[in-house]
């Protein structure tokens, strides 16, 4: 592609999708983040951006999608999905934000400094698969998307409403056809066949029921699960709630997010006691399950406790292998609960890595072990295999002996039953209500391996977020100067007590987290912390108050 052509990235930009606004934005911690009419310009170039990863990839394909996740409606976002369904690669993160912040003016020859910073060859093809959320913004910028990569002379493809997995899910197999079929009926197959296939093999016991009642937070991932339940036999009764109808709206009081965070069941549910109830958010990346008891609290299972669950099942059928030499390891981040990551290490006994917060760090620290189980405690998570213990598991159910077959068999089912690509909600509904098939167990069975520490998350308001700066995967906070003194202090007040702060990578704010040994402890300690991190880091609006 000749230079001179490069004038149609301005032309696009000029007429259709000018840069309207001065702020500034960042690629952060799952790419771009604000509010949806200040993001029309920031998709677009994200669309020329794509083009440019796929050639420097090889033409291989590169995905876009359009989703705020988690955050209400009037929010919306983009981020990139590399060649093997991860995460876009760190290094581009702060060419994703040059190009996203430079004038319409500047954009042309910005755009030819980036194709020869990173030796893009203009001539090669470049593909580029493109899905949104269901907000009512999502469309408008998916088109944005689709100009970039036109303009840039690469081939969209749009894969209109979809789940953030779905999408990740067809780039890797678009790129490697072994790993199934890149289209949206390609992953049902996969994900669900696998699910009715460990079925057959383990039938209902123990305190085991079929029925889930699940909150789809008004977004993407109720809707696919919706098309997936008319598919179910007797294996899964899906009850579903909140997909989007009578008004219901999107992450409002409800989903994944909401019920972690709040540590209050969702409204839309029609709640029965020891009913478990998985909880999604808007783009069906993240689940946690809850249930309410007898008197009526809600008892929350988040990811730490999905992830106890798999490593533990996973560790089970290893052993019926009897295969030793395969190493697993759990990655959580420093929002871990703390009886979490005790249980892991030891009851399970299975090493515990600590990564900062952001799917793409977690993913990449599980990618070190054989079997890499990782969650973040707000439910966004999943498992990856290394290509030797796919291999070994492969060949013990053809070779092994009948209980290594068995054993073997079914790990085979949950490997296709996961998506390793990123944490998927649906991936993991199934692979949880497989285990807990297997085990017999309900809810409050699942309840029993550990007890959670009562742990409280808050936000503060500061002029400037990223004048907070952390270390040792963000358990100690390294400015301003005074703040981690004062958090020491605070903290060594409280049995069992345990706090940090960082800057939220997908929302202006400051987070602040605390454990402690009774909840009335926990919210106290989170609330000093937030004053602190109020008076020292530059609070704006209210000082937080400390309960009573
Ligand atoms: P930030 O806003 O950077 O804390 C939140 C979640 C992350 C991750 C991203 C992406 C918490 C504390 N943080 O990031 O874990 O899921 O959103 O969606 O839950
Ligand atoms: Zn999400």
């Amino acid at each position: 592609m000749p230079p001179s052509s490069l004038r149609v990235v301005y032309a696009f930009a000029r007429e259709m999708h000018p840069k309207t606004s001065d702020v500034f934005i960042q690629y952060g911690t799952a790419g771009f983040r604000t509010k949806a009419n200040l993001l029309e310009h920031v998709v677009y170039r994200m669309g020329l951006l794509a083009v440019l990863r796929s050639r420097v990839k090889n033409g291989r394909t590169i995905g876009m999608m359009i989703t705020a996740s988690h955050n209400l409606e009037p929010d919306n976002g983009v981020k990139l999905i590399d060649p093997d369904g991860e995460m876009l690669e760190q290094s581009w993160e702060e060419i994703a934000t040059r190009l996203a912040n430079v004038s319409d003016n500047d954009l042309e020859s910005t755009t030819g400094e980036i194709i020869k910073e990173v030796n893009a060859d203009m001539s090669l093809k470049a593909s580029v698969f493109i899905g949104m959320d269901t907000r009512y913004t999502s469309p408008r910028l998916a088109a944005a998307a689709v100009h970039g990569v036109i303009a840039l002379k690469g081939t969209p493809k749009e894969f209109g409403i979809v789940t953030t997995p779905i999408l990740h899910y067809c780039v890797k197999c678009r790129n490697d056809n072994t790993y199934g079929t890149p289209t949206e009926e390609g992953y049902y197959e996969k994900i669900v066949g696998a699910f009715k296939s460990i079925r057959q093999k383990i039938p209902v016991a123990g305190n085991y029921n079929t029925r889930l009642y699940v909150d789809g937070a008004n977004g993407v991932g109720g809707k696919k699960l919706n098309i997936i339940r008319k598919t179910l036999g007797d294996e899964l009764d899906l009850v579903l709630f909140n997909l989007g109808g009578n008004g219901g709206k999107l992450n409002l009081n409800c989903g994944a997010d909401f019920v972690k965070m709040s540590q209050k069941p969702p409204v839309g549910v029609e709640h029965v006691p020891f009913q478990r109830v998985a909880s999604l958010d808007g783009d069906g990346d993240r689940i946690v399950y809850y249930y309410l008891d007898d008197k009526n609290e809600m008892q929350l299972l988040d990811g730490d406790r999905i992830a106890t669950l798999l490593a533990g099942y996973i560790a089970e059928l290893l052993k019926g292998c009897d295969v030793t030499h395969l190493r697993m390891g759990l990655v959580q981040t420093a929002y871990a609960n703390g009886a979490s990551t005790q249980y892991i290490t030891q009851d399970l006994k299975v090493p515990v890595t600590c990564v900062k917060t952001g799917v793409k760090h977690l993913h990449h620290a599980a990618l070190s072990y054989d079997i890499g189980v990782y969650f973040e405690a707000n439910g966004h998570g999943t498992v990856v295999y290394s290509d030797l213990t796919k291999s070994t598991v492969s060949r013990i159910a053809q070779e092994g002996d009948a209980e290594q077959r068995k054993s073997a068999q079914l790990l085979l089912d949950l490997i296709d039953m996961t998506n390793e690509t990123v944490g998927d909600a649906i991936s993991d509904l199934f692979l949880v209500e497989s285990v807990l098939c297997a085990r017999g167990h309900d809810v409050t069975q699942w309840m029993q391996t550990y007890r959670d520490l009562p742990c409280r998350q808050l936000k503060v308001t500061v002029e400037n977020r990223n004048a907070i700066s952390t270390t040792d995967a963000e358990r100690n906070c390294t400015a301003p100067e005074s703040l981690q003194c004062k958090i020491d202090e605070l903290v060594s007040k409280y049995e069992s007590g345990r706090s940090f702060v960082r800057p939220s990578g997908t929302e202006d704010i400051v987070r602040v987290y605390a454990e402690a040994d009774t909840q009335q402890n926990a919210d106290r300690l989170a609330a000093e912390v937030s004053q602190a991190v109020y008076d020292l880091a530059g609070g704006v609006g209210d000082r937080p108050t400390v309960p009573a």
